[in-house]
């Protein structure tokens, strides 16, 4: 399969002030990105494929590390999307034609404000932010992403969830049409994740659109996705089309389908172990196949910012 790898886009197609976009244009953007719109009036902004086209008003956000970001080559091509196959290659070569536009998120639940959004209505209260996280994979390698997206805590207070409200829960996109890995059984779907209505409230998780300053691509996650740094990768679910409030604790996907292997909470924790390999240590992506593997830290090194959430919780249980 062709896919029009970022290594072979011109420097000129994504660097140019000119495909600066503004916020509209950005949703417009990804109506092409999606293949729906071949051409549209006013979009000589947009970089050819739209796929790629920068996101502008992006302020700097809190939290971010120092460290140096991975390649948008790594980031985009070494992936977990089991909706399109269990490699690490296979969403970067199986999602390029995934449809992103239109697209719909359903608000449920316990919330004063709930309903049906066109993903550009869904987005439109919330600010651009760019924050530069650790992602910490359970299978004990990492990333550093230059993340573009809204605060979770904002999208949570915007919904005003009431005090029934103990959980917030997400669903991915169930489409076997467009994802062949939902062919296979390799999870029950449509994938599942959520977060206790205080993590989600913490300003740390965000709801991710972008990366390095780009439309977020499709194999990421497209159109939106949640990052929730000092939690194991696989609570970010991809592929948002379903947020809702509930009473109880929501089913995840990897807890049913593993549920002595992986838990609910999923907090970055070197001192206890995957029963099949160790959590010590990871590997960071892009370090080379010789590089030392890096000690992994207690909330993936974010114990300042949520340390507090989990007091009265014994870690090594309620894993
Ligand atoms: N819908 C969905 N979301 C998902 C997954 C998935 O298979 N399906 N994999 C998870 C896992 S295990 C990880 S490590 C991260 C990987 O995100 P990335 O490919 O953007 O690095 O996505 C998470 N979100
Ligand atoms: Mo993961």
């Amino acid at each position: 399969m062709l896919i029009r790898k970022p290594a072979d886009i011109r420097p000129s197609e994504i660097t140019s002030e000119a495909n600066y976009l503004n916020r509209r244009d950005f949703m417009r953007a990804g109506a092409i990105a999606g293949g729906s719109l071949l051409a549209a009036p006013g979009l000589s902004a947009v970089i050819p494929d739209g796929r790629y086209a920068r996101l502008a008003d992006v302020a700097k956000g809190p939290y971010s590390t120092d460290e140096t970001p991975n390649s948008f080559e790594d980031i985009s091509t070494y992936n977990n999307f089991y909706e399109f196959g269990l490699g690490k290659s296979d969403p970067a070569a199986r999602a390029e034609n995934f449809r992103t536009r239109p697209w719909t998120i359903e608000v449920t639940g316990h919330a004063e404000k709930t309903g049906s959004y066109d993903f550009d209505a869904f987005m439109k209260p919330f600010d651009l932010e760019e924050r530069i996280y650790r992602m910490r994979c359970v299978e004990a390698w990492s990333m550093v992403i230059p993340w573009v997206g809204v605060s979770l805590a904002e999208v949570i207070k915007y919904f005003q969830p009431t005090s029934k409200a103990q959980y917030v829960a997400f669903e991915t996109l169930n489409d076997p049409e467009q994802m062949p890995g939902l062919r296979g059984r390799s999870l029950d779907w449509p994938y599942r994740e959520g977060l206790t209505i205080a993590e989600a409230s913490n300003p740390l998780p965000i709801l991710a659109v972008g990366i390095y300053g780009k439309v977020i691509p499709n194999q990421n996650g497209a159109p939106i996705r949640l990052v929730v740094p000092w939690k194991y990768g696989f609570k970010g679910i991809k592929s948002i089309v379903k947020i809702h409030f509930s009473e109880t604790r929501p089913k995840t996907s990897w807890n049913m389908a593993a549920p002595g292997e992986y838990g609910f909470y999923a907090n970055v924790n070197p001192t206890v172990d995957h029963p099949r390999w160790s959590q010590a240590r990871e590997r960071r992506i892009g370090t080379g196949i010789f590089a030392e593997r890096q000690a992994t830290l207690m909330f993936n090194g974010y114990g300042e910012q949520v340390a507090h959430l989990y007091k009265d919780l014994d870690l090594r249980r309620n894993y």
